[in-house]
């Protein structure tokens, strides 16, 4: 659509003007006129004041837009003044990330989630329709007007309740394959960042450098949003395996309900032991998408997971430094993704424990799991078993679990077993 974007630099910024032009071009529209006001506060009535409103009237009647982009969030009733005195589509930063969530949602369940933000942010706008429309009428019988907008919010009602339903049966199904992956025992490390940062791009090249060819690989394009869908790969490094999972992109202000609708999507974000926050080292803007990335970490309630920033892109920027838990890479050259695989099989392996086992002399897959996964510290032979001290590493515990009696030992008797076992040498 050709549009003139509009907008309040207010105290509080709504994110940048700059961000929201790009969420404007990804929704596909034009942009041929734009215009900022200055405010403290929006006017209640009318959002902009007199003055900039004749002023944004006369661009657009200039320019021949057929609509207006609000680059910040507005009200229901300030949505239908504006309608009315600007006299063409008027959508606000809101609508604008649906839009563009719609059109690049593909699955089934990223499908309905949309559907659900959409449904829920335009059901106060219908609402606030009702209302005006019952308070014009001054209450009194109820026109055929009146009863149409009653039955317009009743079909938004309906179907967000069975949107909602549709979406808890999809999240059952989910829960049970993750409940198999938990129990793989195997290291959980998400992918999260801002959108357009080369998330994806560095599943593939991690998938590629491990030679899974057989593990699917995931879309990358460079657009805003490109991926809306969890992809989880279990991906083998030396040592060590764990799982990696990619999600959706972060953007200042998501939509509140965009972020409920999404949740089971970026669960597995919220469930991972590691995070790998990816940068596009190459975008000026990115200390701003940093701070993005953290606030939507903090409301995710995610924040307190370990995590690594990884800046990438770094064939395309200039400046590199060295710091702890900072990885410098390429995703598309796959400079740097050496060091961050052997960096994440470092953390994987050291953190071992010691188990103590008892084993019976005929438990034959007790001593083939022994010999796979652990490293024998001490043995020492009964009348009806083996008593076997263990070390291995913490994703391997609950192999043992299912075949033998364990005990866990503290890294102090670790200790005094090694002793144990070098005098007995
Ligand atoms: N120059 C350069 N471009 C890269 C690099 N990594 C990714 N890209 C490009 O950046 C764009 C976005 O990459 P994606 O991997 O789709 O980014 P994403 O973070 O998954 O994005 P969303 O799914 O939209 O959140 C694509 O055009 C990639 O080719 C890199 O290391 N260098
Ligand atoms: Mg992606």
């Amino acid at each position: 659509m050709k549009i003139v974007l509009a907008g309040l630099e207010l105290e509080k910024v709504h994110g940048n003007f700059e961000e929201t032009k790009g969420l404007a071009l990804a929704a596909n529209h034009e942009i041929l006129g734009e215009i900022i006001q200055k405010r403290r506060t929006p006017h209640p009535a009318t959002f902009f004041g007199e003055g900039k409103l004749q002023e944004l009237k006369a661009i657009i009647q200039e320019t021949k837009a057929e609509g207006c982009m609000i680059a910040n969030e507005i009200t229901p009733s300030q949505m239908r003044t504006l309608k009315e005195m600007l006299g063409v589509i008027v959508f606000d930063r809101n609508d604008c990330i649906l839009q563009i969530f719609g059109v690049r949602a593909k699955t089934k369940q990223a499908k309905l989630q949309v559907e659900l933000a959409t449904l829920k942010h335009e059901l106060p706008f219908v609402i606030h329709t009702e209302q005006n429309f019952s308070r014009m009428s001054g209450g009194k019988n109820k026109g055929e007007g009146e009863k149409q907008y009653q039955l317009d919010r009743r079909k938004y009602e309906i179907r967000i309740q069975r949107v909602e339903k549709q979406l808890r049966e999809m999240k059952a199904s989910s829960a049970t394959r993750k409940k198999k992956r938990t129990s793989s025992g195997l290291k959980m490390i998400a992918l999260a960042g801002y959108t357009n940062a080369g998330k994806s791009t560095l599943m593939n090249q991690m998938l590629k450098q491990c030679q899974k060819k057989e593990e699917k690989e995931v879309f990358v394009k460079d657009m805003l949003f490109a991926t809306l869908d969890t992809s989880v790969r279990r991906i083998s490094y030396k040592e060590s395996e764990f799982l990696l999972s990619d999600t959706v992109g972060f953007v200042s202000d998501l939509p509140h309900e965009l972020m409920d609708a999404f949740h089971s999507t970026l669960e597995e974000v919220m469930n991972a032991d590691l995070i790998l926050q990816v940068v596009d080292e190459s975008d000026p803007d990115r200390f701003d998408h940093m701070k993005v990335t953290s606030l939507t970490l903090k409301k995710l309630e995610a924040d307190n997971i370990p995590m690594w920033i990884i800046h990438n892109k770094c064939d395309a920027a200039e400046f590199r430094k060295n710091e702890k838990d900072h990885f410098y890479i390429s995703a598309q050259s796959g400079k740097g993704i050496d060091e961050l695989l052997e960096a994440i099989n470092q953390m994987i392996t050291k953190d071992t424990i010691v188990l103590k086992l008892n084993i019976d002399y005929e438990d034959q897959n007790a001593m083939k799991l022994i010999y796979r996964y652990g490293k024998i510290l001490h043995q020492q032979e009964f009348e009806n078993g083996m008593e076997i001290l263990m070390e291995t590493n913490r994703m391997n515990e609950f192999r043992f679990k299912s075949y033998v009696k364990y005990e866990k030992i503290s890294q102090e008797k670790k200790t005094d077993c090694e002793n144990m076992n070098e005098q007995n040498v």
